[in-house]
């Protein structure tokens, strides 16, 4: 091996706490970086990193009169999205990631990996990135150190989470903290690695610089890592977005819900809603729009904290009119990863709707709508929370908020109606369990295929689904006071392939119907599937719903459902004698009300 450089050994020693210190020094004695760089997250740093990037075409600066601070960045082609099938879970026992996810016994994956980083940061500077996730002085946050050799990774954990100082502070005083290391490598998709080693708290990312794969707090530690600890300190991990529903009498309903990325999570999260409604008094704040994770309090309620800091947000899409916030949130300060440009250098994506034109593609050539989009399908923009106009004041309560209701949906073409109450606990956690959807352009893959993707967790739950739903069913422990629980569809088409409910602001009527029926104010009709509003139940002054829309957004079919049920069935056999028998009887329980 190599030595690095006298300069490098000693500024592996940035920290207080020896262990992080020790670790950073074997990664620089693996790695062999030029400069190690503790990173303070000071604003000084990141323009000397912005000025750093800018010169090496990292970085563009976008128009500075229309999008002050604001920048593009160009991705390699072939490293646009997450990449599943190149993500492990690496447990001694290889029932513990289970069938949900690519395995990998440790010393295989730590070898692997290994020797990838053996001196891939020869000639770049090794940047430590001391980072909290949720608000610093929480109890429910945890810290991480991402060391990466990227200086966009850098720029983007500033925007998502809290990094820097008060975090490496935080660290120093718990003396505990997740280890993720990453390079970006070569970029060549024939040598990257995402690997996961809950049992050491441990991540290694090669290869990939796209958010999902290089944002290391993001999925890998607050989902698959956090997924982990969660089961074994008794709280939850979920994909999910956290909203306020403020009706007009100034009552605050949190609700939280899992969608599957790319379904609108962030539209949901930062909903304007619609005039009347408005009028009225009724308002949406923002707590989170990816991830939440939850924990039951003293009064046996759940809280719920967004560990992130920042939204990262697909880009196609986001228009005044679908989501007003968001384009609120991107005047300022934001990166945009694979968006197309105008001739003046604006950000400009499909979808926009701001009557302006392309003049360059995502790849940085001449746009040509023959060739390909302007702006990439999962092209996404990096902003922080604190520039929503939505955002809660209470997303950095400490404490959290009380979930009042959780939601689980998916893009279901057919069958599946707008929306439908579970029964109970244990019915929700198999309604979140047989959760399927059309897979979407933010992984890597064929698009619009129905896949089940349990509570939107699929690519990120860090153990076997069958011991997950278990610790879900924990929950109902007689002690706790839980949310109801929820499924919605608001992709629902017609026979001719129309979608049928208008979505965006109008999905409030849906969550108004929802808190009502928490209230036990609102009405529903009891089926096998759950309780089912008619279309009295909802408010839906001011839409035009045909004859076809209201039976099928608001109707149970009955020999579909048996299908689906015969599906789910399948599905939750694949797991073998570790799917806990409740979620299996509960199936039985309907499958065999719909054979009635
Ligand atoms: O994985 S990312 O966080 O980059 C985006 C997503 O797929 O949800
Ligand atoms: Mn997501």
């Amino acid at each position: 091996m190599n030595a690095i450089s006298q300069d490098a050994v000693a500024s592996a020693s940035g920290s207080k706490l020896e262990a992080l210190n020790a670790w950073v020094a074997e990664v620089a004695a693996l790695t062999r970086p030029d400069t190690i760089h503790w990173c303070d997250g000071s604003d000084a740093e990141n323009a000397a990193l912005t000025a750093k990037m800018q010169a090496d075409g990292t970085l563009i600066k976008l128009n500075e009169q229309t999008h002050p601070g604001s920048w593009l960045h160009r991705s390699d082609p072939d490293d646009v999205a997450r990449v599943e099938h190149l993500t492990f879970v690496c447990t001694s026992e290889r029932d513990d990631a289970g069938p949900n996810n690519h395995w990998m016994a440790p010393a295989d994956g730590h070898a692997q990996m290994d020797a990838l980083f053996d001196g891939c940061m020869a000639g770049r500077t090794m940047y430590v990135v001391p980072y909290c996730m949720g608000p610093i002085g929480s109890p429910l946050s945890r810290c991480g150190v991402e060391i990466t050799d990227s200086p966009y990774v850098v720029a983007n954990m500033r925007i998502m989470t809290r990094m820097g100082a008060p975090a490496l502070a935080r660290i120093e005083k718990e003396g505990a903290f997740v280890k993720g290391l990453h390079s970006t490598g070569e970029l060549d998709p024939n040598r990257r690695f995402i690997m996961h080693f809950p049992e050491e708290l441990t991540i290694k990312s090669y290869g990939s610089g796209y958010g999902g794969n290089a944002l290391l707090g993001k999925k890998c530690h607050a989902l698959r890592i956090a997924s982990h600890q969660a089961r074994s300190e008794g709280w939850l991990a979920e994909h999910m977005l956290i909203l306020g529903l403020q009706n007009p009498q100034g009552d605050t309903h949190y609700i939280a819900a899992a969608f599957p990325s790319a379904c609108g999570k962030t539209n949901l999260a930062m909903l304007i809603p619609p005039e009347g409604y408005l009028n009225d008094g009724w308002k949406i704040t923002t707590v989170g729009d990816d991830i939440c994770w939850m924990r039951p309090g003293a009064d046996g309620r759940l809280y719920a904290i967004n560990p992130e800091a920042g939204f990262f947000g697909v880009a196609p899409g986001t228009s005044k009119k679908s989501n007003p916030n968001a384009l609120a949130c991107l005047q300022r300060d934001a990166i945009f990863t694979n968006v197309g440009v105008t001739a003046d250098n604006q950000p400009w994506w499909e979808g926009l709707d701001n009557g302006q034109q392309p003049a360059t593609d995502w790849r940085g050539e001449p746009y040509d709508a023959a060739k390909r989009p302007a702006a990439h399908p999962n092209s996404r923009f990096t902003v922080s929370a604190k520039s929503c106009p939505s955002y809660s004041p209470e997303a950095e309560n400490p404490a959290g908020v009380p979930i009042s209701a959780i939601v689980f949906g998916g893009r279901r073409a057919s069958l599946v109606p707008l929306v439908f109450e579970a029964r109970d606990w244990t019915h929700g956690v198999l309604v979140g369990a047989a959760m399927g959807s059309e897979t979407t352009a933010a992984a890597t893959g064929a698009v619009g295929v129905m896949r089940r993707d349990p509570m939107a967790m699929k690519p990120f739950c860090g153990y076997n689904f069958a011991d997950y739903f278990s610790h879900w069913l924990s929950f109902d422990n007689g002690a706790n006071k839980l949310p109801k629980i929820f499924h919605v569809n608001w992709f629902r088409k017609s026979d001719a392939g129309k979608f049928m409910w208008p979505g965006f602001g109008d999905n409030l009527r849906v969550l108004e119907w929802m808190i009502g029926r928490v209230k036990g104010e609102a009405g529903a009709v009891e089926t096998p599937i759950g309780f089912l509003p008619t279309d009295a139940d909802l408010n839906l002054d001011g839409i035009e719903l045909d004859d076809e829309a209201r039976a099928k957004l608001f109707g149970f079919e009955q020999a579909g459902w048996q299908a689906e049920f015969a599906s789910i069935g399948e599905y939750l056999g694949e797991y073998g004698p570790r799917m806990p028998q409740a979620l299996k009887d509960e199936q039985q329980r309907i499958a065999a009300k719909l054979a009635d």
